[in-house]
């Protein structure tokens, strides 16, 4: 079995649900450093352009978004699970809840200022393009503090008929989800955020039980050697029953893999066959070789190159 590998940095938030996704299955891996800002050579040599946080490596198959991850690790090691039974559009749901509340507080962050350098907004506009202007932020830090005390009012009710977890007795991909965008309200210096979670205590109790889960067993690792590691491996075979490709493409065209999400980075590369849930496209870096690179589906178009 290959190593996991993780390309990520430690103030991450999203990096973080996958290290307790971890923590939660008690597994080791290898901890790859990655810039905080563009340019990110050794990581984008391995996704084909892909520059979002975190990523994970399996020898010569690279995951991305953590969407993507959550299932690789869950097939890796499948106990104890991420998706209980009788959860299977629950888990996902609550993902977009974490990534909605997610873009709350770091709109919040940005409009107040304070937080991030300049290195990082200057960065953080050209990764958004004209799409969003992250200088106008400041107006609607209002309006976004009131959405965000509608999700944590939700989140403190679902909380509070004293459940340990928000599926129930045990931790799952919902948890982890949800709890990187509330960590970082608690975290950050913010005194209109922090008046936000205070009054929250079956929140707070939750928090305190998702922090204790851990990170697993860390080792760092040298970028160059993950590259090593992809260039020296096959990628894996693919298993289980294809989806038929979107109308109109075939597998072993060449396509490029378009993120919705702005800014991430398309991908290019010959498709291969995926099952309903990712995508699958196959590309070469010039130091690390033949790769086969994931996305999950729900979250990426596939277009003809
Ligand atoms: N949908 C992605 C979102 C990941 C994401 O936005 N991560 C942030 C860091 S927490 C990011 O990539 N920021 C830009 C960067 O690191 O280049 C996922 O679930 O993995």
């Amino acid at each position: 079995m290959h190593e996991l590998i993780l390309h990520h940095y430690d103030i991450s938030p999203y990096a973080e649900k996958i290290r307790l996704c971890f923590g939660l299955k008690g597994l080791p891996w290898r901890s790859v450093q990655i810039p905080v800002v563009m340019p990110k050579p050794d990581l984008t040599e391995l996704t084909g352009g892909y520059r979002r946080t975190p990523t994970l490596q399996l020898g010569a198959d690279v995951y991305c978004d953590t969407k993507g991850i959550a299932r690789a690790i869950e097939d890796v090691a499948p106990s104890p699970t991420l998706f209980p039974d009788g959860s299977e559009a629950i888990v996902p749901a609550l993902q977009r809840w974490g990534e909605t509340s997610f873009m709350m507080v770091v709109t919040v962050l940005m409009g107040e200022g304070g937080v991030f350098d300049e290195d990082f907004m200057e960065d953080r506009r050209k990764m958004v393009g004209d799409a969003i202007d992250l200088d106008q932020a400041g107006v609607i830090v209002p309006a976004k503090l009131m959405q965000l005390r509608a999700n944590l009012d939700l989140l403190e009710q679902q909380l509070s008929d004293g459940r340990d977890f928000l599926l129930g007795d045990a931790p799952c991909l919902a948890d982890l989800a949800v709890y990187h965008p509330v960590m970082m309200v608690g975290l950050v210096p913010n005194p209109k955020l922090k008046a936000l979670v205070e009054p929250l205590r079956f929140v707070a109790a939750w928090l305190a039980r998702i922090g204790a889960i851990g990170h697993g067993k860390r080792e760092e690792m040298d970028s160059a050697d993950a590259i090593a590691v992809a260039r020296d491996a096959a990628p894996a075979e693919f298993r289980g029953q294809a989806a038929p490709p979107p109308e109109g493409l075939e597998v072993g065209q060449s396509v490029v893999v378009l993120p919705e999400e702005i800014g991430s980075g398309p991908v290019a590369g010959e498709l291969l066959p995926s099952g309903p849930h990712e995508i699958r496209i196959r590309r070469r870096g010039e130091r690390a070789g033949e790769l086969v690179v994931h996305f999950p589906r729900e979250d990426y178009l596939v277009v003809a190159a």
